[in-house]
């Protein structure tokens, strides 16, 4: 009997999956039998990386494609070349972002406008592009990666913090709209993940101490810890198959326990 989680015969397309979270999601999704995995990122280097990536942890069963997510032309033209080239989307991740920490009052309109357009305008772009195609064989998963900032909000990351909040909407709105052609959308909120995006939290002080930032996190995380890339390969996997046929418009957090916790009493 097959396994509710196993992604036997399924082709998933991972945006942005050349490195961190992205990567570790089609590491799992391996694992649990995908047929194809296809990612994008934005631009050549990145993608003959991540190819060298996948090679070097023994994955061949994949496509690596150069497009820019908020690129609504692109996308199309991409959804199209892998109908052509791998077959249908059965799972999609828009997984694809980017954050900037600056004071929302120093922030210029085109910096807020360029991280609400890669982290939730191109949710939308994406979702839509491959959408009909589900909605056809009404069958399909999407999962949106949300954050600790679809909840909470910190000092100078306003657009990242609007996008992500933004973004837990669209996954409920999907699932409302799409719901009855046997379409799941579901995000993922994951905690403080040692990705490049949060490298500069983590960076030590001249002095060789900790960054204070980091401190923080591990303060504020029951686990103590930062979490690992490959720790949200589990969830992704459950949302991405049968196990999760019954859970739609639902934000899974993978966070060590934050959004529980109240934080521990300094000494
Ligand atoms: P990352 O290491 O910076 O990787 C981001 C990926 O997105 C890269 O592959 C990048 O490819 C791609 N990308 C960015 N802009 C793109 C564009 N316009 N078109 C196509 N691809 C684009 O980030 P990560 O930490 O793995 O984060 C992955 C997702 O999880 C993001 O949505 C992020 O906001 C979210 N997240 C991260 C954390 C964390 O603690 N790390 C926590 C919660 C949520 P290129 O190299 O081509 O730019
Ligand atoms: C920051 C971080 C984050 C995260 C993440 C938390 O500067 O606070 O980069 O916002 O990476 O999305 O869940």
């Amino acid at each position: 009997m097959a396994s509710p989680f196993s992604l036997e015969g399924k082709n998933a397309w991972i945006t942005g999956a050349a490195y961190g979270i992205g990567f570790a999601i089609a590491k799992a999704f391996v694992q649990a039998g995908v047929a194809s995995i296809i990612f994008n990122t934005s631009n050549e280097a990145s993608m003959l990386k991540g190819l060298e990536a996948y090679k070097e942890a023994g994955i061949t069963n994949v496509h690596g494609y150069v497009c820019d997510v908020t690129d609504e032309a692109a996308v199309k033209a991409l959804v199209e070349k892998i109908h052509a080239e791998v077959g249908r989307i059965d799972i999609l991740v828009n997984n694809a972002g980017i954050i900037k920490r600056i004071p929302m009052h120093e922030m210029k309109r085109e910096e807020f406008q360029q991280v609400i357009d890669v982290d939730l305008v191109a949710p939308y772009i994406v979702s839509s592009a491959v959408l009909p195609e589900m909605m056809e064989r009404r069958e399909g998963k999407i999962i949106n990666i949300c954050s600790m900032m679809s909840e909470l909000g910190r000092e100078t990351v306003s657009a990242y913090a609007a996008a992500k909040g933004g973004l837990k909407m669209l996954t409920r709105n999907i699932c409302s709209e799409y719901g009855e052609y046997n379409i799941q959308c579901n995000g993922i909120g994951p905690g403080y993940i040692a990705t490049p995006q949060t490298a500069p939290l983590r960076e030590k002080q001249p002095d060789g101490s900790r960054h204070p930032f980091d401190s923080f996190i591990c303060a504020k995380t029951p686990a103590g810890r930062w979490l690992e890339p490959e720790e949200l390969g589990g969830p992704a996997v459950f949302l991405a198959s049968h196990a999760s046929d019954a859970v739609n418009g639902h934000i899974l957090y993978v966070d060590g326990g934050i959004l529980a916790y109240i934080g521990k009493q300094p000494k």
